[in-house]
């Protein structure tokens, strides 16, 4: 899943696709480069980041993803927590809905019901705006997967069938570097539950923790947090660098591929 933020304030992009052609000629890149979804989001959700209005919001996405289905035969993913941009993303061609806020908003699972399409219900503690102050758990592996199995029983009771379930921890979202490793190393624990889990660690501020780079020098720290999430059972990655994290899966996959235990050279 390759990411086009169609935000002025996106903490990676700076804006610089905040313009429809640019929106347009980045998406047709990561194609090429081997994206298999492009997830569109027009609300930032980086910490401290201000909440948009859904006229707002809907002037940023709804002309990039009828211009993108109009171009390209690519699965359209829109990142959003508001049941109107649900609605119209996927009139103007979008096929999933991505909510960080994991449908709680009022109407947003019965949206996602009627409309029909799979979604990917992610995990946050607290609001984009103070979610980085003073995140707290006793367990956070634990505590995560029952949020995520709670959100999905609930989603299930509004209509949405099991199997258009994605389940995603959410880096970062409320969370220090420590929670996020533990995440990481428990990705196993949440791929148990059965539904497809989708991570995005891509440039994020612990991989800055991790390496002390700027987010445009965190590439080679985001594939290796890839590859540890394939190798958790992440299905669905959701990245910047759709190139680099295909070579990474091509490698991860071909030894995966000849199978059996870990040999001994
Ligand atoms: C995520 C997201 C994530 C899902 C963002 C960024 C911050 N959606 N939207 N999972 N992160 N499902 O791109 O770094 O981790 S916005």
């Amino acid at each position: 899943m390759g990411i086009l933020n169609v935000t002025p304030d996106s903490f990676s992009d700076g804006g610089r696709f905040d313009r429809l052609d640019a929106a347009l000629r980045h998406a047709e890149a990561m194609c090429g480069a081997g994206a298999d979804i492009i997830d569109i989001g027009g609300e930032s959700t980086r910490p401290g980041a201000v909440p948009v209005s859904e006229a707002e919001e809907l002037q940023r996405v709804v002309p990039v993803i009828e211009a993108l289905h109009s171009r390209l035969e690519v699965e359209i993913s829109i990142d959003t927590s508001k049941p109107g941009v649900m609605r119209a993303a996927v009139e103007a061609g979008a096929g999933l809905v991505n909510d960080v806020n994991a449908l709680r908003a009022p109407g947003a699972a019965e949206m996602v019901a009627a409309l029909g399409v799979p979604v990917c219900l992610m995990h946050m503690q607290g609001e984009p705006r103070t979610m980085q102050q003073s995140p707290r758990y006793d367990d956070v592996v634990t505590e995560v997967r029952d949020f995520l199995l709670a959100r999905a029983e609930s989603c299930m009771a509004a209509g949405i069938p099991r199997d258009h379930i994605w389940l995603d921890p959410g880096f970062g979202f409320g969370k220090t570097l420590a929670h996020n490793l533990a995440l990481l190393r428990s990705l196993p624990t949440l791929c148990e539950t059965g539904f497809p889990v989708l991570v995005g660690i891509s440039r994020k501020s612990m991989i800055g923790m991790l390496t002390g780079r700027e987010v445009a020098d965190r590439v080679a720290g985001s594939l290796a947090a890839a590859v540890l999430a394939l190798e958790g059972g992440a299905r669905i990655l959701r990245v910047h660098d759709v190139a680099e994290t295909r070579d990474a899966l091509r490698v991860w996959e071909a030894v995966r591929s000849i199978g059996g235990p870990p040999e001994r050279v």
